[in-house]
């Protein structure tokens, strides 16, 4: 499959990156006439404009409810140079939601439809690269409205023209913008355009040590005038960086003998969250051999990844094997979300979300309900947490089921998304949708295709989506190799009845094991709003209390049939909280202020007191193995 992994941008001695995040102008496009009117051509946007951070989603920055609520087309722009010191430059977005514009000195750059994944264009063509530097000017349009065919799907009601409203059949804000970091970088001519590993051949002795790998690994490079002296050369580095494994062929494989396995912490009792993970580099050398001898090596292109893990994965009928040892998945999964920046990419919250992880004790999360930004891939690689990788496709109902637009798009955003991560060892699986209409009939034909589409793309990774639909009325899961189901029984269901979980839940999962007994299973979520600082003994809904019984309510059936618990006989594999931290929400009756309050921690990374339940019971899982 010709897939373009976009490769992240990285600096090396042929690749300079220029960071474009900082302050840009920023207006909205109420009447949605800035394309007929042309604004990507002037010096300026029209007036009125405002300062907007990038990244950031635009939506909490200012006092302002039109700019929070604003449903259609904003616009970004900025002035930057570029001194020519390399022969092409590329204009990345790492991600934008969710159709987006760009054009670079009044011309049209690139379009790219959905948000949470990267785009790119070379803008060589529309700069003086001749002169010694050149002014750039880029422009962005966005428009954030979702329609039946985006993934998310939107319904956007127009009452009156004041009163328009977008319904949107998911659990979090439609945050929209620039919501990632704009980069510029440089290449040669002729570079190393996409990079595809694959660890997944471990010999293992009978003391279960790691004699022998083989990596699978496949370079592509991009540009034209290819010299026929154009050489490759992959070195696999260890973390001293020390050269293990070499090889000269763009296609080819790398043997490392005694390999360090990548392993998800807690694994073994030396190897708490918040060590780093074992990772080596992979350094690809692009250079022209003219003359045939090694000395006058002249260099076109160097890139390196520096989070390859050496690790394997396989399902059986009952166990989730890492390295062919069982893994229990146990976390909380979370949503790109803060504070004023929204879904807007930031290194604080990014480390925070890590050190909360290590300090707790997770080992797994799933990145609900959208691809989330490389970085949190990349520290997830290096903590050893295990990602399960899920697409935007949240909300799907029957409309979606028959729509080729709607399957056309969630494939293409399959493959940009598996193009994007296939490479970090953290991701563990791929979850190609949440809570779909999976009873619909329509489902069974949809999810089909969308899995036959899938597996081979997949990079030795299972598949599934993540079920709310009965047992007995999916039709989509038997296309996919694990069961992963969100529960809220003692909430939405059987509300304040805390006595009733533990026999509904062991009821559910034991339907489920009866109708599916090859297929693993996971509880991806379960879980109580909870509004700090509330409390009441008996234990009340929305209660500290609450929150604590509830989850501990769940835990002993999760305990019956689970699979490092009972190796023989359990098949549970895993249990992801709903959610790390409260998250915002539209405004409505159950939504107090706009959060989702079913946080371990609030949207300030505060713990309730049920992030010290959890803590407590993460580190006895840790101690079964
Ligand atoms: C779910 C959804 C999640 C919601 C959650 C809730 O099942 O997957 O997006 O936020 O329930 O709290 O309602």
């Amino acid at each position: 499959c010709a897939v373009n992994g976009l490769l992240y941008p990285a600096e090396s001695e042929t690749r300079q990156i220029r960071s474009l995040d900082g302050l840009w102008q920023f207006r909205l496009d109420e009447d949605g006439v800035g394309e007929t009117e042309q604004w990507f051509a002037k010096p300026n946007l029209p007036q009125p404009t405002i300062l907007m951070p990038v990244p950031a989603s635009y939506n909490d920055i200012t006092q302002n409810i039109t700019i929070h609520r604003h449903i259609g087309w904003v616009w970004y722009a900025r002035d930057f140079f570029i001194h020519n010191t390399a022969p092409r430059w590329v204009l990345r977005f790492q991600a934008a939601h969710y159709e987006t514009h760009v054009w670079v000195n009044g011309q049209s750059a690139m379009n790219h439809s959905g948000g949470h994944l990267p785009f790119e264009a070379d803008i060589t063509r529309f700069i003086s690269i001749n002169e010694s530097y050149s002014k750039v000017r880029a422009v962005v349009a966005i428009n954030n409205t979702l329609t039946s065919t985006t993934l998310p799907p939107g319904y956007l009601h127009i009452y009156n023209p004041t009163y328009r409203y977008l319904e949107t059949p998911f659990d979090f804000f439609n945050y929209a913008g620039i919501d990632r970091s704009v980069i510029l970088y440089s290449t040669s001519n002729i570079y190393i355009q996409d990079i595809a590993i694959d660890t997944q051949s471990i010999n293992f002795d009978n003391q279960h040590v790691a004699t022998s790998a083989i990596l699978t690994y496949s370079i592509t490079i991009g540009g034209t005038n290819r010299a026929n002296s154009l050489r490759v050369l992959i070195e696999l580095l260890d973390a001293n960086g020390i050269v293990v494994a070499n090889n000269t062929d763009s296609q080819s494989r790398l043997v490392v003998n005694k390999p360090n396995l990548w392993e998800p912490c807690g694994m073994n009792h030396t190897h708490p969250c918040t060590e780093e993970s074992y990772l080596y580099t992979l350094q690809v050398t692009l250079y022209n051999d003219a003359s045939s001898s090694s000395s006058s090596m002249n260099v076109v292109d160097i890139y390196r990844i520096s989070h390859i893990g050496i690790r394997t994965i396989r399902l059986t009928d009952s166990k989730f094997l890492v390295n062919e040892r069982p893994f229990y998945f146990h976390g909380a999964n979370a949503h790109e979300d803060s504070d004023i920046r929204g879904k807007g990419f930031d290194r604080v919250i990014l480390t925070k979300h890590f050190n909360l992880y290590g300090w707790l004790h997770g080992n797994a999360f799933r990145t609900s309900h959208y691809p989330y930004a490389d970085e949190f891939y990349q520290m997830a690689d290096r903590f050893g947490i295990a990602i399960i990788g899920e697409t935007p496709a949240v909300g799907l109902s029957a409309t979606q089921f028959v729509s080729q637009a709607t399957l056309d798009h969630h494939k293409q955003v399959v493959i940009e998304m598996i193009s994007r991560d296939r490479n970090h060892p953290s991701v563990l699986m791929w979850s190609l949708a949440n809570e779909p209409k999976s009873d619909a009939p329509s489902a069974k034909e949809y999810f089909s295709t969308l899995a036959n589409f899938t597996r081979p793309l997949a990079a030795g990774r299972p598949i599934t989506y993540v079920i709310s639909a009965s047992y007995n009325g999916d039709q989509g899961i038997q296309f996919f190799d694990m069961i992963c189901v969100n529960r809220y029984f003692g909430w939405y269901s059987e509300p304040g009845r805390l006595d009733q979980i533990p026999w509904l839940v062991s009821q559910e999962l034991a339907n489920w094991r009866r109708r599916f007994p090859n297929k693993p299973i996971l509880m991806s979520e379960y879980g109580a709003d909870t509004v700090p600082g509330l409390h009441n003994d008996p234990s009340f809904m929305f209660t500290e209390e609450y929150q604590n019984d509830f989850l501990s309510a769940y835990h002993g059936s999760f305990d019956n049939v689970s699979s490092i618990i009972h190796p023989d006989t359990g098949y549970f594999v895993g249990e992801l909280v709903w959610n790390m931290f409260d998250f915002a929400t539209e405004q409505s009756i159950n939504r107090v202020a706009g959060l989702n309050r079913k946080g371990l921690f609030t949207r300030q990374r505060q713990p309730k007191a049920a992030a010290f339940i959890m803590k407590n019971r993460y580190e006895q899982l840790e101690l079964i193995r």
